[in-house]
């Protein structure tokens, strides 16, 4: 998988998916066959230029064939590894295809608008990596016994760009697990490790602000054993980011690329619906209280249980009585399709940028196994890992922007689903008791916004009324779960 290039794909219809394929490719040398890495070492320059040819690999969803949509390098082009190549359309998908290499293109296969298939070439690109550095990086890893920092930096391989990001972030190669061919440490090893690094300082520094001392500090694990964020406390702890911000001393114009491209597209598609906006608040003083004991438990068994996978099962009860919400749109032909499944897609602020991976067939899952599944999303999302499986095929979405600080939001639907729900923080605010009596409550507020176009304004107030009743008084779930 080392030499294989990414892709980063948009299931069509929705926002911001991105997912890393990987593409086959051909490695050929000019003149030779490729070698093994100690033979390498001790070629001359001339005889070191790869030609790296990428093939369209299976993207998935059965997808034989492509358009190529854009090229962003032309032959003589200089890429770095993650920098986007093309972008290419099935009828089912966007996908940006980026570099793994730092080089040179050196020759596109395709021009735009043309069909490239399944398994054929879409470019090539000669690797960058010079003799010399190759060589050296062979030398280091035949010599032995160092014990320094330095020295070990030295041992570990790596391209030179992947030891400049290392340098420019002030971390040691040496501590970083490379995944690549022989222990080879890649970019995304970099990056993964600069993540959890961040993650662990967050979590550092979060828990002692607010956890007494003798409480554990240690960061929740996930079934996958990544560390779970715990954005509700961002606002007051950013992480750092993984490098200095650029000093701009110029405007810069820049063509929008990979999610944000998929955002603009998408966005414009959304725009040609009439959104109905119905808003309320829900006092979920009953449900803090209970998701405090869940928690604990589901802590036991390994799990982060959170407010969300309560809120996504409330929205699939509420559902099964108004099924219209989970429908799908097909506005040229005027149809309109009821989905079977409860596919709810949570909007995830990634590193990437928004994503939205959906937890499929809601309808027949438990609180605990929602939560168990929005635990790997998002520790997919944490490693730019979400792909086309977790991306594609939401019927109704769920925004927690409450997570990240705020009250109301208008969310935007996402055509061909017709729904979506924004849900706000949840706060400690005085409202009246029984009696007239003034009491503190837990509200939380909810927005949706539904395409006004099949959906009239009592049945998304019904039904959310119907979802509010479940979450004001959880014991309610017990009724309906199967
Ligand atoms: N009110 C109060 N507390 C909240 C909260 C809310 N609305 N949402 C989350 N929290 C709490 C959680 O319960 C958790 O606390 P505990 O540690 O006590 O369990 C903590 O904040 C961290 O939660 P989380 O954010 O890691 O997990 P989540 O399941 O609540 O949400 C996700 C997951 C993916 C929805 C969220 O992390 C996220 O990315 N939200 C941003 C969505 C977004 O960007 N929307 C905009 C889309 S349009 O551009």
């Amino acid at each position: 998988a080392q030499n294989q290039p990414f892709h980063h794909s948009r299931p069509s219809g929705w926002l911001a998916c991105c997912c890393s394929y990987h593409n086959g490719q051909n490695k050929a040398r000019l003149g030779q066959v490729a070698l093994p890495l100690q033979w390498r070492t001790f070629m001359t320059s001339a005889d070191l230029f790869d030609i790296v040819q990428y093939k369209l690999s299976d993207i998935g969803e059965g997808i034989r064939e492509v358009i190529i949509v854009e090229w962003y390098v032309k032959p003589g082009d200089k890429v770095n590894q993650f920098d986007s190549v093309c972008e290419v359309k099935s009828d089912k998908a966007s996908v940006t295809i980026t570099s793994r290499y730092d080089g040179f293109v050196r020759k596109l296969y395709h021009e735009v608008d043309a069909v490239a298939l399944v398994g054929q070439p879409l470019l090539d690109i000669e690797i960058e990596e010079s003799a010399e550095s190759e060589k050296q990086e062979d030398v280091r890893e035949i010599d032995g016994g160092s014990v320094s920092k330095d020295e070990e930096d030295k041992k570990s391989l790596a391209t030179p760009a992947v030891r400049r990001l290392a340098i420019e972030n002030k971390i040691s190669l040496s501590d970083v697990i490379g995944t690549g061919k022989d222990g080879r440490v890649l970019k995304e090893d970099v990056i993964r490790y600069l993540e959890s690094k961040q993650v662990a300082q967050f979590e550092k520094s979060s828990a002692s602000k607010d956890v007494p001392s003798s409480q554990s500090t240690s960061i929740p694990q996930t079934p996958l054993g990544k560390s779970i964020p715990t954005s509700a406390a961002k606002v007051e702890f950013p992480a750092q980011p993984v490098s200095s911000p650029a000093q701009v001393g110029e405007d810069r114009t820049v063509p929008l690329k990979g999610v944000n491209k998929a955002m603009f597209k998408i966005m414009s598609e959304a725009l040609k619906i009439p959104p109905f906006g119905y808003y309320d608040e829900v006092d979920v003083s009953q449900l803090v209280d209970m998701r405090k004991r869940l928690k604990v438990i589901a802590q036991q068994r390994g799990i982060q249980l959170t407010y969300m996978p309560i809120f996504i099962k409330a929205v699939s009860l509420s559902l099964l009585q108004y099924p219209i919400l989970n429908s799908s749109l097909d506005a040229a032909s005027e149809h309109i399709t009821y989905k079977a499944s409860h596919n709810i897609g949570v909007a995830m602020d990634t590193p990437e940028g928004l994503l939205v991976p959906s937890i499929k067939n809601v309808q027949s899952l438990s609180i605990f196994e929602i939560a168990a599944e929005l635990n790997r999303l998002q520790s997919l999302g944490l490693a730019g890992k979400l792909g086309t499986a977790e991306l594609s095929g939401t019927t109704f979405s769920l925004s927690n922007i409450g997570a990240i600080g705020g009250t109301y939001a208008r969310p935007i639907i996402m055509p061909p689903n017709v729904a979506i729900g924004a849900i706000g923080k949840i706060q400690i605010l005085p409202r009246f008791a029984a009696q007239g009596a003034i009491k503190e409550a837990h509200i939380m507020n909810i927005s949706w916004s539904a395409d006004h176009r099949v959906i009239d304004g009592a049945t998304m107030a019904r039904f959310s009324n119907l979802w509010k009743q479940y979450l004001e008084e959880p014991t309610t779930f017990l009724l309906n779960l199967k």
